[in-house]
């Protein structure tokens, strides 16, 4: 029986809850070319762009109609009832995890809500607008706030917890990602080989030939039914 669980989610968890997801049809790189909006040499070139492209995303996140859905809220609960290890990896950079009430939780590409200082690498929490002539409160200059984003070429964020955390697992989970961008997509190559994982998703992925198990479908009705027959299979034993 699993012990120790890692859930890996993607943008798919938070499609329904009114998010983007970045490669379904009117995904969110339609309108922007990838190296222009989610790279640093893309921010060197147009800070504007790239701010206004995370300024739009972040404003987004304070809309009444933006809210965690079942997904999420399952895993909270999952969290809570769980008497084991349970570690929640996410590679989206919205706050649907945390507003649903997890708490063992790692933005692995950072989070739409900070920003950093350039100069210090300070993080602060907003939800506000910055621009290139944002005057950053540490350092009081300008042009040094960006987004506290992991953007391509760039180094994920807690990468030893997480690869010691897969090797420990006994679980693996991944849901709503389409298996297309590294290192999230090949950590289920990291589990042992007895570990049992299980992807959710609404079709296949890039690395479904990885898993032991498939669930095809909406993350708010497939995540909600496996976690509680987790916990079922755990207080029956
Ligand atoms: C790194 C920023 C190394 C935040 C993101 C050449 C040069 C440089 C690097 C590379 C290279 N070639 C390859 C690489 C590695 C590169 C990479 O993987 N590129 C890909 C494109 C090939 N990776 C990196 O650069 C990473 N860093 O490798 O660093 C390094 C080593 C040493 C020192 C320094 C560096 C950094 C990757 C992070 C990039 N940042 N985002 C933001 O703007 O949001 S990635 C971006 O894609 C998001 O974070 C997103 O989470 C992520 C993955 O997308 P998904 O979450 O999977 O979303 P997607 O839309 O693709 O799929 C959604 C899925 O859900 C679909 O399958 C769909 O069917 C499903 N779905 C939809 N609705 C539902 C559903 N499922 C269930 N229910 C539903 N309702």
């Amino acid at each position: 029986m699993a012990n120790s669980v890692v859930v890996l989610t993607g943008a798919g968890i938070s499609a329904e809850s009114g998010i983007k997801t970045f490669r379904d049809h009117n995904g969110l790189w339609e309108n922007y070319r990838i190296e222009d909006v989610a790279s640093y040499d893309g921010f060197l070139r147009n800070p504007g762009l790239v701010q206004s492209f995370y300024n739009a995303r972040r404003a987004q996140l304070k809309e009444a109609s933006i809210q965690p859905n079942p997904a999420h809220h399952a895993l909270a609960k999952f969290e809570q009832e769980w008497p084991g290890e349970f570690l929640l990896v996410t590679q989206n950079v919205d706050n649907l995890h945390e507003r649903a009430g997890s708490r063992h939780l790692i933005h692995m590409h950072g989070e739409l809500a900070k920003v950093r200082c350039q100069k210090s690498r300070r993080v602060f929490e907003t939800f506000d607008p910055i621009n290139p002539d944002t005057t950053c409160v540490c350092c009081s200059q300008t042009g040094q706030l960006r987004p506290h984003i992991v953007w391509f070429g760039e180094m994920p964020m807690e990468m030893e917890q997480i690869f010691a955390a897969l090797e420990r697992c006994d679980l693996f989970v991944a849901i709503g990602t389409s298996g297309q961008v590294y290192p999230a997509a090949g950590f289920v190559h990291h589990v042992r080989g007895d570990a049992r994982k299980v992807e959710i998703n609404a079709e296949a992925s890039a690395v479904s030939l990885a898993f032991d198990e498939l669930r095809r479908g909406p993350a708010s009705r497939e995540v909600p039914a496996f976690f509680d027959e987790i916990l079922r299979l755990r207080k029956s034993q």
